[in-house]
């Protein structure tokens, strides 16, 4: 995988990589399609609306419904959802801790019950490594553990070594086994270490021996407080190569992102743009809208004037307001989209601000107008 950085203003950088199923500028958000569907959203509207460049699928998720076989009979994610452009899969890792029960670590790797029927299952950095082979994600997670943000030192230390341990395992498979279906697949290491700077420097440095394509950072924005999140990305970012794209796993709202870009990460993914839109928290360059308050019931001024997408003149906030109230399932479709396509387009124009050389003047007003409730 070819990375080109193109410009860097202060830490941030605007850069480029290439996989086999089209090239993506960063920095860049992706929005997540746990599925293999971004909820709501059709492709068409994905690509053409919205901007989206690469899009994040579950292991977990796709593990559990439609299985390996389905997934593998159909010819891959790409194949089986219609989506041709980039697709990177989270390991299942992060979303066995959060969702699945009766969850068990052990040095071979995690046993669960699905929260879907119970049934009983083994992750191993191995398997975890194959299932995303078959579903062929253009970029592969490895298998790590990601403790609290307010684990102590201890567990830290303890959860780490096994994620390093599972480190290796993961590219002795990675080198053992082959691309499916014809495609380039990468595999990003994840940093961990909680909160202490020296296991986050041990662990920076100890996921460069594999020589990745790209590093992710994990185990943050998991309990922990804004500023040391910053703190952290930080010390990670003083490490990791200068030369190889940089992922900051879950996060986050705008500000993070935008606070993150500054510290010179390039490459996002979370849930909040589509779940929050969902609720009825619609994200613009002025701010919040709630947009299930009373105090939009007779305005008939459009979503976001200044808005990137075709929802956002199209519709006003009082018939919005009044899908949302009736539970209407177009909605949370024109609030997805509306909340994919700002942070597209906050995302896109990082990268105009640092190729202008204008970013940190230009993240300084943004953070404040993000932070408004309107
Ligand atoms: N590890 C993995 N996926 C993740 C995380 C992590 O630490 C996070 C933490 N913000 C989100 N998704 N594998």
């Amino acid at each position: 995988m070819k990375f080109t950085i193109e410009k860097v203003c202060g830490k941030a950088r605007a850069a480029r990589f290439s996989t086999d199923h089209g090239v993506v500028q960063t920095p860049i958000f992706m929005p997540v399609g746990t599925l293999g569907s971004v909820k709501g959203v059709f492709h068409n509207q994905l690509a053409e609306d919205i901007k989206a460049q690469i899009i994040l699928g579950n292991t977990y998720h796709l593990y559990l419904r439609p299985g390996r076989e389905t997934l593998e009979m159909a010819g891959g994610l790409h194949k089986f959802s219609a989506w041709d452009r980039p697709i990177l899969t989270d390991s299942g890792g992060f979303q066995v801790f959060s969702l699945a029960d009766c969850r068990k670590i052990t040095e071979e790797g995690c046993r669960f019950s699905s929260h879907i029927d119970g049934s009983k299952h083994l992750f191993t950095p191995e398997n975890v490594v194959d299932t995303q082979r078959i579903i062929g994600a253009d970029i592969m997670m490895a298998f790590d553990e990601c403790p609290p943000g307010t684990a102590e030192y201890k567990y830290a230390e303890k959860s780490l070594d096994l994620t390093n341990r599972w480190l290796e395992r993961c590219f002795n498979q990675y080198e053992k086994s082959a691309p499916k279906y014809g495609h380039y697949q990468s595999l990003f290491p994840i940093v961990q270490g909680v909160t202490y700077p020296d296991l986050r420097v041990k662990s920076a440095e100890f996921v460069q021996q594999f020589g990745a394509d790209g590093y992710a950072i994990g185990g943050l924005a998991v309990g922990e407080p804004a500023p040391m999140m910053y703190e952290m990305i930080e010390v990670v970012n003083g490490v990791l190569p200068e030369d190889k794209p940089r992922y900051l796993m879950g996060v986050g709202t705008p500000v993070n992102l935008l606070e993150a870009i500054e510290r010179g990460v390039d490459m996002f993914d979370c849930v909040m743009p589509t779940r929050n839109g969902r609720n009825g928290m619609l994200f613009t360059s002025e701010g919040i809208i709630n947009i299930r308050n009373e105090k939009w019931k007779n305005d008939f001024t459009p979503i976001d004037t200044a808005g990137v997408s075709f929802v956002d003149c199209t519709y006003t906030k009082a018939y919005l307001r009044h899908l949302s109230i009736a539970g209407e399932m177009l909605a949370s479709q024109i609030a997805s989209i509306h909340n994919l396509a700002f942070y597209l387009w906050l995302v896109g124009e990082a990268r105009n601000q640092i190729i202008c050389g204008t970013f940190a003047e230009w993240k300084t007003v943004m953070v404040e107008k993000l932070q408004r409730r309107l």
